[in-house]
């Protein structure tokens, strides 16, 4: 960075971390940290940064874990010597779907923080859900029934907000929670997602939630970027309110919180511009445009592409594109991404990585027949669970050879990748 160069930071609030990176304006990484949840924080006992319930379907984090990550991740850039003075704006994003929500009064808490303390000391009794509900949740299948009836069934949902009803998707979570523990609901004053949560604690207000990771709720009129009414009242009472208005995921928010300005140095001339949802950022950070296709392999594995005239389907979402308000991005999300992949490494190639790779070179593509299908958790696409292992004359089998298995599971990812794309209409050519 040149000296009195300005700089910008990013931070994400993913499933297993929360990260940050500095760029200046020729987009050079300036600095780098993160706070790992299970590493960082073991008095919250998470297992990849989440728990799940005995009901193995219920899967959430504890919102003050996320509240003391960013204080740690913070004071770990500031004992790396960050010069906070030179950011000139933030953003970021976060895991998508999951969701925070704030106690009555809890917006004056924000607005007023002392910044002799840190957030979470600070933000210990803001939050009326203790256990946010994340992304691998899949307990709300009652809800999701509930909201397509109420609609019209499963394709009118889809035409209005870009998806069928999923199990993960917000509005079918505050279903849930009014209805399971209608008193929390009640004392909630803002529900925020992810995303916006964290804009909020940096705002020092509640941010609004943006066009794309909104699209993400089953709530949204993709077409309009409004709530759709119709949704809101099969979901809980009162929620309109309780969201606040969407805006264009590029939207400036204001300048950031004084709190961060006497605490860490930032110029209290920083712009926070709005968060989104972590697959709406690749698609913005990977400058994708109409044509193009992008995989992301993380704890999810997902596919995402840039789309202008959506058809939305019962398989795979059309949210709001994050970059251009007019245009939309299809996605793909696969539940049983990077965990199983480590699973197969710590089974077949002893925890290493270049034993896996080795493992792979010796066994051929197609694998000679052999086809796995490897759905540790319950699958999102296809809803499936299980491990189906085929051999070459399609006989059901119970075990495959390390070699054979670690090439099954990594193949029958990617064709799954490939044949859902294909679904939503993507031509993928494969080059001989
Ligand atoms: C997308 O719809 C998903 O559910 C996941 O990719 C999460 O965003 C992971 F953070």
């Amino acid at each position: 960075m040149a000296a009195g160069g300005e700089c910008y930071l990013g931070i994400d609030l993913s499933t297993q971390q929360m990260k940050a990176i500095v760029i200046d304006d020729d987009l050079n990484i300036i600095h780098e940290a993160n706070v790992k949840f299970d590493d960082d924080f073991p008095e919250f006992g998470t297992k990849n940064g989440v728990h799940v319930q005995s009901d193995k379907l219920t899967v959430t984090t504890p919102v003050l874990l996320w509240v003391k990550a960013l204080d740690l991740l913070l004071d770990r850039m500031k004992a790396a010597n960050l010069d906070f003075s030179k950011l000139k704006s933030l953003s970021g994003s976060g895991q998508q779907h999951g969701s925070v929500y704030w106690k009555e009064g809890a917006n004056q808490t924000l607005k007023n923080m002392p910044a002799d303390l840190s957030l979470h000391q600070i933000l210990e009794s803001s939050f009326s859900v203790k256990d946010s509900p994340v992304w691998m949740d899949s307990s709300t299948t009652e809800e999701c029934l509930q909201l397509e009836k109420c609609v019209g069934g499963p394709q009118k949902l889809a035409d209005i907000t870009g998806s069928r009803a999923y199990e993960r998707f917000t509005g079918n979570q505050i279903a849930k929670i009014n209805k399971k523990n209608p008193e929390e609901y009640k004392k909630t004053e803002r529900i925020s997602l992810v995303s916006s949560f964290i804009a909020s604690l940096f705002l020092g207000n509640y941010a609004a939630i943006d066009y794309s990771d909104g699209s993400g709720m089953n709530l949204m009129d993709i077409h309009t970027h409004t709530w759709s009414q119709q949704c809101l009242d099969a979901c809980a009472p009162g929620l309109k309110e309780k969201l606040g208005v969407p805006l264009p995921s590029h939207s400036v928010l204001g300048s950031i919180s004084p709190y961060f300005v006497k605490r860490f140095g930032f110029s209290s001339e920083c712009k926070v511009i709005a968060f989104t949802g972590d697959n709406p950022a690749s698609l913005a950070g990977m400058r994708l445009q109409q044509g193009d296709i992008a995989v992301s392999l993380g704890t999810s594995d997902t596919v995402f592409l840039w789309i202008q005239d959506p058809t939305p389907t019962l398989q795979g979402h059309i949210f709001c594109n994050p970059v251009d308000s007019d245009a939309y991005m299809a996605l793909i999300c696969f539940k049983n991404g990077s965990l199983t992949r480590e699973r197969i490494r710590d089974e077949s190639a002893p925890g290493s990585w270049d034993e896996f790779t080795k493992a792979l070179k010796a066994t051929c593509p197609g694998n000679n027949g052999n086809l796995g299908f490897y759905f540790d958790v319950m699958e999102i696409t296809p809803a499936a669970s299980g491990v189906h292992r085929f051999d070459d004359r399609d006989c059901k089998v119970s075990e495959f050879s390390k070699e054979v298995e670690v090439r099954a599971v990594l193949e029958s990812q990617a064709l799954a990748k490939k044949a859902y794309a294909e679904k939503l209409g993507y031509k993928v050519y494969l080059l001989a």
